[in-house]
């Protein structure tokens, strides 16, 4: 991996979400220790959002999710920091399967920096991909920003509270706009939690 360390480190945009609860543990708890666990595997994290409810996308498909997202520093290798995720990802996965029965821990790779990966072509195809194909196609390799950045209250909404001004390098939009230009009723529907107590 080499060919992929970075000359000067970048910051990566991080989003989280999970929709499993337990009796023992809320899923917000949940996203609370995933952010310590990846920082004592070394990530350094500059700013956590606050954590939100979310519908199910899509709708109907499963309980609400709590999503989050988180601002790391000094990533100079973006596929060896989207290891360290799917190693946490499924540390928790594992542990709570034997534990409690089925969890799930869902750390989304945004954005590092302005990095455009593997290339502008690759990624507007996979923005572009009709929402029929969304569903069944995911890609083999790391894509960087998101293809579905754009189109996520769920994602966007979190970002605006930590990154409210990084720019898509494709698109030139700012989280900002991009936020904006959602449907009000989608924004709306992605509703700040307000401690760990109240909310499974
Ligand atoms: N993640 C998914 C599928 N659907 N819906 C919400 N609200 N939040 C998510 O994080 C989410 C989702 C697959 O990764
Ligand atoms: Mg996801
Ligand atoms: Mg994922």
């Amino acid at each position: 991996m080499s060919e992929c360390v970075l000359q000067n480190p970048l910051n990566a945009l991080v989003a989280l979400g999970s929709n499993q609860v337990t009796a023992h543990e809320t899923v917000m708890e949940l996203l609370v220790e995933a952010v310590a666990r990846l920082s004592e595997r070394g990530v350094v994290i500059r700013s956590v959002s606050r954590f939100f409810s979310t519908p199910c996308f899509p709708a109907g498909a499963g309980p609400d999710f709590v999503n989050a997202a988180f601002e790391a520093s000094d990533v100079a290798d973006p596929a060896a920091f989207l290891s360290v995720l799917h190693e946490v990802e499924a540390e928790f996965g594992r542990a709570r399967e034997q534990r409690w029965g089925q969890r799930t821990l869902d750390l989304d790779l945004i954005a590092v920096g302005d990095l455009v990966l593997p290339d502008a072509g690759f990624v507007q195809q996979w923005m572009d991909l009709p929402l029929e194909d969304q569903v069944q196609k995911a890609p083999d390799q790391m894509i960087l920003p998101h293809p579905r950045v754009q189109d996520r209250s769920f994602v966007l909404v979190p970002l605006m509270d930590i990154a409210p001004d990084w720019v898509h390098p494709l698109s030139g939009l700012s989280v900002k706009q991009m936020h904006d230009a959602l449907p009000l009723a989608d924004r709306k529907s992605v509703k700040p939690l307000d401690n760990l107590e109240n909310h499974a």
